[in-house]
């Protein structure tokens, strides 16, 4: 029963037309989690459900967070370069003293080509709670390392409360999970993650650049007039600590008040039967407009390009390989 479904799982990527949602997933009593065997408690599963977050202790060995640290510095510092990789200053820092370390970037985008920090998204580790929301053909759509900077006083290194699905041009988001590790202790003082419990229920809101006197990050837009007085939980998380979350969950994070560098490396996973959408005239449109030109502004403005080709990556076949072939007990 389960080599058929392994089998099913893995041909479903050769359908080119990405067909919709299997119905034994849309028939689940369950709307936000899938069954994967014993992977979820009951209590787990049932959190996640109500809350749309939940938060697995020790799933990263601080040796991986150490190849992981050491890789970003390397890419910092023009040591070493990967095709495709997105390096982002931060607003308080772009023309600081720091020009060419780490403490000049505040996050590494789209890091699936690189051979060390690919690797994260692959361990087993994380891939076995993933598929318990995304079902188990899974797809990593989005990659980030977050190097959030020490506050200039500005408040500039919060990130304003918003929901990851503004930035996705596909559904539905019940199969969209982010995986977000820390890759050394986080708490209130160096800005770790707030989250909203049980927003994931909501829709999406309309998000735009917040006022902030000290400015704020580029494509850092935030939910404007969500409900102030709901009940916020700060995530404080030890290194290698992973918080999974649905794209719907209200999050942001706090300022670093210390002199040290908050870092976190994180994935969004998505179930291959999710399918694009056109975005064009809905609340995501400022953001589709932001990323296509930011496009054109790199590659020349006749390159034929769309928000949904942000989105494209050729490793889902792999990572349903690894999924299949690494799990321990599947
Ligand atoms: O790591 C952080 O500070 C926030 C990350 C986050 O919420 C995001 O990038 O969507």
């Amino acid at each position: 029963m389960m080599a058929d479904r392994r089998l099913q799982t893995l041909l479903g990527h050769l359908r080119p037309d990405h067909s919709p949602v299997p119905a034994a997933v849309s028939a689940s009593t369950y709307r936000y989690t899938v069954s994967c065997g014993r992977v979820l408690s009951e209590e787990q599963r049932a959190a996640y459900e109500r809350d749309g977050f939940l938060v697995v202790p020790g799933l990263v060995s601080r040796a991986d967070l150490h190849t992981y640290t050491e890789r970003f510095r390397d890419l910092c510092t023009g040591l070493d370069k990967t095709p495709g990789l997105t390096i982002m200053k931060d607003v308080s820092i772009a023309k600081s003293e720091f020009s060419k370390d780490e403490r000049a970037i505040t996050k590494l985008q789209n890091f699936q080509h690189d051979p060390v920090l690919s690797r994260y998204f692959c361990l087993p580790a994380i891939l076995r709670y993933v598929e318990c929301f995304t079902g188990p053909d899974i797809m990593a759509m989005h990659t980030m390392l977050i190097n959030k900077p020490p506050d200039p006083g500005q408040l500039s290194s919060r990130h304003p409360m918003h929901q990851d699905l503004h930035y996705f041009p596909f559904r539905p988001a019940d199969r969209i999970v982010c995986s977000w590790t820390a890759m050394e202790h986080v708490h209130r003082g160096n800005g770790c993650l707030v989250v909203l419990p049980g927003t994931h229920k909501g829709s999406l809101q309309p998000h735009e650049y917040p006022k902030w006197e000290g400015g704020v990050n580029k494509m850092y837009h935030g939910i404007q007039n969500y409900d102030h007085s709901m009940p916020r939980q700060h995530l404080e998380m030890q290194a290698g600590d992973t918080v999974f979350f649905h794209p719907l969950l209200i999050h942001g994070s706090g300022t670093n008040r210390t002199s040290g560098f908050r870092k976190a490396i994180s994935c969004h996973f998505a179930s291959s039967h999710c399918q694009y959408i056109d975005v064009e005239g809905t609340s995501q449109q400022n953001i589709a407009d932001e990323i296509v030109e930011l496009a054109h502004k790199r590659l020349g403005p006749d390159v034929k390009f769309t928000f949904q080709v942000t989105m494209e990556c050729d490793h889902r076949t792999l990572l349903t390989l690894i999924l299949l072939c690494r799990i321990p007990g599947r």
